[in-house]
């Protein structure tokens, strides 16, 4: 199994957080089973701490302005894939679509199948993260999270939620599933924040 892991040679290493290892392939990291979800069945929904409540359709999603996105991937199980290519819509753009109550400090991110990860507020809206709907230029794989998933290339994989159908502001933060079963509450790979204390 460890043959396909590789120590970077002319790499900047500047780029592998401490104790990640590099794989070229793209492993699949799923707890539980695989949920199958159609576009057209879709309905990304926003509610808690907003102004109004509200409902996208995958038309809806498809219609917000597209962007393109490469960025490295680092699970916390301690492998790491650099440049992976996605498209989708930034979270700013969505949430030009939303307004957020004052009190909004989180968001609880909800998934077919029944996952969940917390971010603070800060941590999601940044210009970077992603709903992505296409992998190097293709539709997400089921596997992988397709139709859509999220993607917070600052963080530990674990907070890129698979198959995601919903955001609900907090005005303070709640614990997701890996948070709550002993992951770190926020996770960034360069400062190993692996597990909570
Ligand atoms: N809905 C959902 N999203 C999820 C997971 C999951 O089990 N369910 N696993 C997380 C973990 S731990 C990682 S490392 C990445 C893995 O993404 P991949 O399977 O596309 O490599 O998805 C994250 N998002
Ligand atoms: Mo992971």
């Amino acid at each position: 199994m460890f043959g396909n892991f590789f120590k970077p040679k002319n790499l900047d290493t500047s780029r592998v957080p401490p104790g990640q290892v590099l794989t070229e392939k793209f492993p699949v990291l799923t707890y539980g089973p695989t949920p199958t979800v159609r576009p057209e069945e879709v309905r990304f929904e926003i509610k808690g701490q907003v102004e109004e409540a509200k409902t996208f359709s995958w038309q809806d999603l498809m219609a917000l302005p597209q962007s393109d996105l490469t960025a490295d991937f680092h699970c916390v199980t301690r492998w790491s894939k650099l440049d992976v290519q996605w498209s989708g819509i930034r979270v700013p753009d969505l949430m030009q679509q939303v307004k957020l109550k004052p009190q909004a400090r989180a968001v609880l991110v909800h998934c077919y199948g029944g996952y969940t990860t917390n971010l603070t507020l800060e941590d999601f809206l940044l210009e970077q993260n992603i709903l992505a709907h296409k992998l190097f230029g293709q539709p997400i794989p089921r596997d992988h999270g397709g139709p859509m998933r999220l993607i917070v290339p600052h963080l530990y994989a674990w907070k890129s939620a698979k198959w995601v159908r919903g955001l609900e502001f907090l005005d303070q933060e709640e614990l997701g599933f890996w948070e709550v079963n002993g992951y770190h509450r926020r996770g960034d790979p360069w400062k190993e924040e692996r597990f909570s204390d």
